[in-house]
């Protein structure tokens, strides 16, 4: 099969996030898209935990203004469409079908898989069109079912390697079946302790630790086919994208804020603090490293660890001294692996590179 790049499309991953995330018109009319009946979450509630996770700490961000907080509130999720608008789902007639190369094929109502065990699972899941420094990442307690079990039990061909979820909006994603190894992938129905919103996927969506979304996270999904990576793709595989999409290392300088036109929050001279979050694949972040101009690196203190599948914030006490400072941050992961300081761009498997902020101060 050929592959082209078509830049145009290249560009949509982050293009539809930014028109969502800047102008309110523009999500109020990619929601009401879909011609026929208005959407509306259909007396769904949330299915109860066998086994809850933990309370979690109390939040860092709580006594540092400015960082990200440990979970990212539902409303303030970033959020990835191809454009299609959400498609108009009852929850009486949606169903899940498994099938493709699998002795089992099945099909479940939202009563059948709810009634399967259900757990929660604390994980970060980010875009590959994320850039060094950019906010397309999210931390949520997510509430579903096993996606390993599911995929066990319909019997998955020996020759078969990939997992593909559809929705009906036209997204598919196909991620390894080496993924379903036990860190926890489910297809999820809730979100920090509520249904999926409408914008996140509801009724469920695959959550697959460790994967950018573009490869795993299909929201409103209604299939998933056993295949093969020779014989299918998913959406954004022919349009320039990687077939393998696991989350790289990276860190990011939440607050101060660089400076520039736009800055909210001018810096003054004097008791500051650095912070910040940081992510991996599926490594825990085992340090996070500062430098302020050409000083040496210094260690950030680290946040509460919720789990390997989760980001984690940090944050150094910083004297400022006036005049204009740079800010440098780099994460390191419990193998030992350093976050690259070689700049990678976003196409065609995520960004790399250290964040670095300038910043007056005065
Ligand atoms: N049905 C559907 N699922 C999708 C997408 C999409 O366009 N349609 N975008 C994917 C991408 S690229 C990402 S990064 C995540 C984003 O999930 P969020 O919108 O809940 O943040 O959803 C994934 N799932
Ligand atoms: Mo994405």
């Amino acid at each position: 099969m050929v592959i082209q790049v078509n830049r145009r499309d290249i560009f949509k991953i982050a293009g539809v996030a930014t028109l969502v995330g800047a102008i309110g018109f523009t999500a109020k009319n990619i929601l009401n898209s879909p011609v026929g009946t208005p959407i509306k979450k259909l007396n769904s509630s949330l299915p109860k935990a066998l086994k809850f996770l933990p309370t979690p700490p109390i939040d860092p961000a709580l006594k540092t203004p400015g960082l990200t907080p440990l979970f990212t509130p539902n409303k303030e999720f970033f959020r990835i469409d191809i454009g299609n608008g959400i498609p108009n789902i009852s929850l009486d007639t949606w169903k899940l079908k498994i099938g493709g190369m699998v002795d089992h094929p099945s099909e479940f109502t939202y009563k059948e898989l709810t009634s399967r065990p259900i757990y929660e699972l604390d994980a970060t899941i980010s875009c590959v069109s994320n850039e060094v420094g950019g906010k397309l990442a999210g931390n949520a307690r997510w509430t579903g079912i096993s996606l390993d079990d599911l995929i066990r039990e319909a019997g998955p061909s020996k020759n078969a390697d990939q997992v593909m979820s559809f929705s009906d909006d036209g997204f598919s994603a196909g991620f390894p079946i080496a993924a379903l190894d036990g860190h926890g992938a489910m297809i999820a129905f809730g979100m920090n302790g509520d249904p999926l919103p409408l914008e996140n996927g509801y009724p469920a969506r695959v959550i697959v630790p460790g994967l950018y979304g573009y490869v795993s996270a299909t929201k409103w999904v209604n299939r998933i086919d056993i295949t093969r990576f020779d014989q299918e793709q998913g959406f954004w595989i022919p349009r320039g994208w990687s077939a393998k999409g696991p989350v790289k290392l990276q860190s990011r300088i939440d607050t101060p804020q660089a400076s520039g036109f736009f800055t909210s929050k001018p810096v003054t001279a004097g008791k500051n603090v650095i912070a910040g979050v940081a992510w991996s694949s599926l490594k825990s972040i085992a340090r996070v490293e500062v430098r302020i101009n050409n000083d040496p690196w210094v260690s950030a203190t680290l946040g509460p660890e919720l789990a390997a599948t989760t980001w984690r914030q940090w944050w150094v006490d910083w004297n400022a001294i006036k005049g204009s400072s740079s800010i440098t941050v780099r994460a390191i992961d419990s193998s030992g692996e350093i976050q690259t300081s070689n700049i990678t761009p976003t196409v065609p498997n995520g960004a790399e590179g250290w964040h670095t902020i300038n910043v007056k101060v005065s």
